[in-house]
């Protein structure tokens, strides 16, 4: 009989798992109790888990099939490209290229054509206060909105950019170009249905460029109140790190934010692994043909440029 115990930590999301050794292979019913947990609290936390990387990647694919991490150019672990590197540690010499990693609102990947399935990020130095990452429920985010409001954005795509990404300009010119060149920007829909719940949710965060089909000022306008409601209090689980603590969480249904709120003189390392999701990304290009309204597209094309 398995001692794993399941505690919720939020009302909105979160929730603590306990009594798995996650070094140890996975016996079906286990990782058929994580899977369901996940899909219930959208973030879990495995406290106490003191991983080698190949333990971390040896989970994390219970999960499902890994990212490599291509489209973000050396940033990875020396010997395992499914490990992103997460810190303001030096590598080489040469300040970290993740050191402001998620420091706006987003859900992983959205600037490529596949989003993370999700995320398992394994804290191994922390900051002795400060440096907490906050998750918000976008089922929570759609659901809340009116009928009329969901009727409104439910067939909308948005572009989401690359370039958005917060702290870029602090970050080696030359990844940067890199990063963007790999990654032009891509529409995916504003509301996402889940793949295995089948409920609908919210797909925004501050890596959006703008909404197809409407102007400018119409996407502000819009993209600024589903922005603000998607980040109220109510929909957030704040997580307070220790070193050891595994967090995994569904990426289809959530955002999140790392907060800078800390002594950068003090080490912080994460290791992630990035679960591949599916293709809901149509790729923008000059030649993209067949679209539903070109003339608006064209308009947030030149606004990018
Ligand atoms: O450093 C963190 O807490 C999270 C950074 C982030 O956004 C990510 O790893 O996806
Ligand atoms: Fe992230």
């Amino acid at each position: 009989m398995s001692a794993l115990q399941i505690q919720p930590l939020g009302y909105a999301l979160g929730a603590q798992v306990t009594g798995v050794d996650l070094r140890r292979p996975l016996d079906a019913q286990t990782r058929s109790t994580i899977n369901d947990a996940w899909l219930r609290h959208l973030v879990l936390v495995f406290p106490g888990q003191d991983l080698s990387t190949a333990e971390q990647i040896a989970f994390s694919r219970a999960f499902g099939e890994l990212d490599d991490h291509a489209f973000q150019p050396r940033y990875t672990h020396p010997e395992h490209r499914e490990i992103l590197l997460v810190t303001n540690k030096q590598i080489g010499g040469k300040p970290s290229d993740t050191r402001n990693t998620g420091r706006n609102w987003h859900t992983d990947l959205t600037f490529t054509a596949r989003p993370a399935k999700g995320a398992l990020l394994l804290c191994r130095e922390k900051p002795p206060v400060g440096g907490d990452t906050m998750w918000a429920n976008m089922y929570l985010a759609y659901e809340t909105l009116t009928p009329r409001m969901q009727r409104f954005i439910d067939d909308l795509e948005a572009i989401h950019d690359a370039s958005l990404v917060k702290g870029l300009e602090q970050r080696d010119p030359e990844k940067v170009a890199e990063m963007k060149r790999l990654n032009p920007p891509v529409a995916h829909p504003l509301v996402r249905v889940h793949p295995e719940t089948g409920r609908k949710s919210l797909l925004v965060g501050q890596r959006i460029r703008g909404l197809i089909g409407l102007s400018d000022a119409e996407s502000a306008a819009v993209l600024g109140f589903l922005n603000e409601h998607a980040q109220s209090p109510e929909f957030v689980y704040r997580h307070r790190w220790s070193v050891n603590d595994l967090v995994m969480w569904d990426n289809r249904c959530t955002q999140h934010i790392a907060l800078p709120d800390f002594d950068q003189a003090q080490p912080r390392l994460m290791l992630r692994c990035s679960l591949k999701g599916e293709a809901t990304g149509r790729i923008l290009t000059a030649t993209t043909s067949a679209l539903s309204d070109r003339e608006a597209l064209m308009q947030s094309l030149a606004a990018i440029a």
